[in-house]
């Protein structure tokens, strides 16, 4: 480590679905938040810790991955939302991540790139007073000239400061944006041990594991439908973890659809979450999940408290 030490927060806002989860983890450089191509697949807050280096500073920029923000319909989906506007309140930074690909098609139907739920957020930044930096994710999908309309028509208005064009899953554009993040924090000593690249217990990140296999597996509106906890945890002495998860469904019509045909969808999502799960551990993983039928589970304080959600948001 060399020269002067800088420490501060990122907001990732954005829509459903814009790439936040797959940015936060390409610029950590480590998986630390679960992805799907769902919409509100993020739940919580997800802090993801980066250490970047240069000639005179090191700088510890730690990512705080947040919900999709959208018009929440019900109590869940309100303290989702209210969570992710949590995380933009005290950070140091705040970027707007928006889907170019969706962006450009919302243009050249509509005649504004932004779809209802950005244009809300885009609207909240700017009644905040607070500028952001306008991420373009996704442009692996888009052609450079519908790129450079979308770019065009958004830096009309004011809510931006700068504007990054990106793709999360190739990795292109991702040194600009720690560059600028990199002059961007300030001068603090670090707020994480530096090996660190996540703050999640790992009770928490093992069920997040299996809830976006579940999200992977699951068709139509049953990812939503479910829950995962993590309920007990054993350190082997042979070196190796036995975790047990209970998997909340809705309803007990939901239930054989996760189990699926003689258990086998339920085994190969069990299978997928320990694949994972052995690898990020470091170590072998024994893997019991069972489904559980909770009608409530939406209503239920004790979840919330876990997800670090506010229920009365
Ligand atoms: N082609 C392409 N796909 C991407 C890119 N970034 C993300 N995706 C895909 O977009 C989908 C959504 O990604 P997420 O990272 O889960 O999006 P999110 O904004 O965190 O979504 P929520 O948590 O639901 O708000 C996934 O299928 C990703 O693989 C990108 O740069 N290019
Ligand atoms: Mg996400």
């Amino acid at each position: 480590m060399s020269g002067e030490t800088r420490c501060g927060f990122v907001a990732v806002l954005g829509a459903p679905n814009a790439g936040k989860s797959t940015l936060v983890n390409a610029l950590v450089g480590s998986k630390v938040s679960i992805v799907s191509p769902r919409p509100q697949t993020t739940r919580t807050l997800v802090r993801g810790i980066a250490m970047y280096e240069a000639p005179d500073r090191t700088v510890q920029v730690i990512y705080v991955d947040t919900p999709g923000i959208h018009r929440p319909r019900q109590r869940f989906e309100r303290a989702m939302v209210a969570a992710a506007w949590a995380g933009a309140a005290d950070a140091d930074a705040v970027m707007f991540v928006l889907d170019a690909d969706e962006a450009a098609k919302c243009l050249e139907k509509t005649g504004n790139p932004l779809d209802a739920d950005s244009e809300s957020i885009v609207a909240e930044i700017t009644k905040s007073g607070r500028q952001a930096l306008l991420v373009l994710n996704k442009i692996d999908l888009v052609h450079p000239s519908a790129l450079l309309e979308t770019t065009a028509r958004l830096n009309a208005g004011s809510a931006f400061s700068e504007t990054f064009m990106v793709s999360a899953l190739t990795g292109d554009g991702l040194n600009r944006v720690k560059e600028r993040l990199m002059a961007m924090m300030p001068a603090s000593p670090f707020m994480f041990p530096p090996d660190d690249v996540s703050d999640m217990p790992n009770r928490l990140l093992a069920a997040e594991i299996t809830r976006e296999k579940l999200f992977m597996a699951l068709r139509q509106e049953l990812p939503y439908a479910c829950a995962v906890e993590t309920e007990s945890w054993e350190d082997k002495k042979d070196g190796s973890v036995r975790i047990g998860q209970v998997i909340y469904v809705s309803r007990e019509s939901h239930r054989p659809i996760v189990l699926g045909e003689g258990g086998r969808q339920i085994k190969a999502i069990g299978a997928a979450a320990r694949a994972e799960l052995s690898k990020l551990l470091g170590c072998p993983v024994h893997l019991f999940l069972h489904v559980k039928v909770n009608e409530r589970w939406r209503e239920d304080r004790g979840l919330y408290a876990a997800w670090g959600l506010d229920f009365n948001a």
